[in-house]
């Protein structure tokens, strides 16, 4: 085995961390208001001894889940770890005691943990004479699963997904509001899958008086009964008792602002990390001149309309020179339409400062 990666890490560990990297996708959207972390047990002889991932918050860690089923196995062995492992005693015991009284030797992972409270697991681990390789797979890791908690952690308050479905001319709905469907069947059984991996949907009252949604997950076969938090800011309350999004399918909360940064800090409070925002173009408009957007994701349909509402209101940009800037990080086709995932650059700033 020979060294590949700059960091320090085999081969085999690194393909331990693309396997860890996997195991921390399948709990997406469960763990919040921790993260989404995979680890792998490698025995001393370098063979698959253990595999897990983050169970729902106040279960047990990755590394915890991988212990437990590599049992003896880990003695002498290596752990592959997406974040850092934890060394305080929170709702679980810290992993960096449960690696060592396994007996592991070696641990390599790829994100520090930025959590103040529960940082220091590396130089823990050191001190305790294991061998610790740091940054395997960081950009992999920090733009995966983890990225919703870390932005949390850094910013104070919860990531948001802006997802909207259009036509080609970016309308949202046509002249005379009707507005199902613009997109075809593949396209909303994504919309359901990006449903499952956060913790909350978000809508303005408009959206519900407009629409009437349910709001749920449907396409549950991922994650079973589990359904994000379904959040309605309604200043004026204007939401009717009968709307579709108050029945008993999932648990809703109607928020009484029409504040971004008020109701992120509402929904951070409660445990939610990922908010998927649904609309309408008056809310999201409100969500980009606040820049409390964090990435969007657009299904654009190949239609046109000409006339009807756009996808985004007025967000308070007047010139050219002012308009919010992105990058596109990805575009595929989903049936007949097309899906773009793109990044406002503002966004690298709020990952970076911690005043949020
Ligand atoms: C996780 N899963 O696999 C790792 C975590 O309250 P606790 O004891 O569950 O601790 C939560 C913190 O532990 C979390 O904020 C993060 O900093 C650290 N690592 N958490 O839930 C894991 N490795
Ligand atoms: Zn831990």
């Amino acid at each position: 085995m020979s060294d590949v990666d700059p960091t320090g890490a085999t081969e085999a560990e690194e393909a331990a961390m693309h396997r860890a990297l996997a195991l921390a996708e399948t709990v997406r959207g469960t763990t919040s208001p921790n993260p989404a972390v995979g680890a792998v047990i490698l025995a001393a002889d370098g063979s698959l001894a253990g595999e897990g991932a983050t169970a729902p918050a106040g279960g047990p860690h990755a590394e915890v889940q991988a212990l437990r089923a590599a049992g003896p196995a880990a003695r002498g062995g290596t752990a592959v770890v997406t974040l850092e492992p934890c060394a305080h005693t929170g709702r679980t015991g810290p992993c960096t005691e449960a690696l060592l009284a396994a007996g592991v030797e070696r641990v390599v992972y790829a994100v520090d943990d930025p959590n103040p409270e529960a940082a220091g697991g590396a130089e823990r681990l050191r001190e305790s004479g294991v061998d610790v390789v740091a940054g395997v797979e960081a950009h992999a890791a920090a733009s995966g699963a983890l990225r919703p908690w870390l932005h949390a952690v850094r910013a104070g308050r919860p990531f948001v997904t802006w997802k909207y479905a259009a036509t080609l001319d970016g309308r949202v709905a046509a002249a005379d509001l009707t507005s199902q469907w613009i997109t075809g069947v593949t396209a909303r059984a994504d919309v359901h899958r990006l449903r499952a991996e956060v913790d909350a949907v978000l809508v303005g009252s408009g959206t519900v008086l407009a629409d009437d949604p349910q709001l749920t997950v449907r396409d549950d076969d991922r994650l079973g009964p589990r359904q994000p938090l379904r959040v309605v800011l309604d200043r004026r309350h204007r939401v009717p008792d009968d709307a579709r999004v108050l029945d008993d399918s999932a648990e809703t909360l109607v928020l009484d602002t029409a504040a971004p940064q008020f109701a992120l800090k509402a929904l951070h409070d409660r445990g939610v990390r990922h908010v998927l925002l649904e609309g309408g173009p008056t809310l999201a408009g409100a969500f980009v001149e606040a820049h409390c957007v964090d990435e969007v994701v657009a299904y654009l349909a190949p239609t046109l309309l000409g006339a009807g509402p756009n996808a985004l209101g007025d967000a308070g940009i007047g010139t050219l020179a002012d308009a919010a800037l992105l990058d596109v990080e990805s575009v595929s086709r989903l049936g007949d339409d097309v899906k773009i995932v793109a990044r406002p650059r503002w966004a690298d700033e709020t990952t970076t400062t911690e005043d949020g």
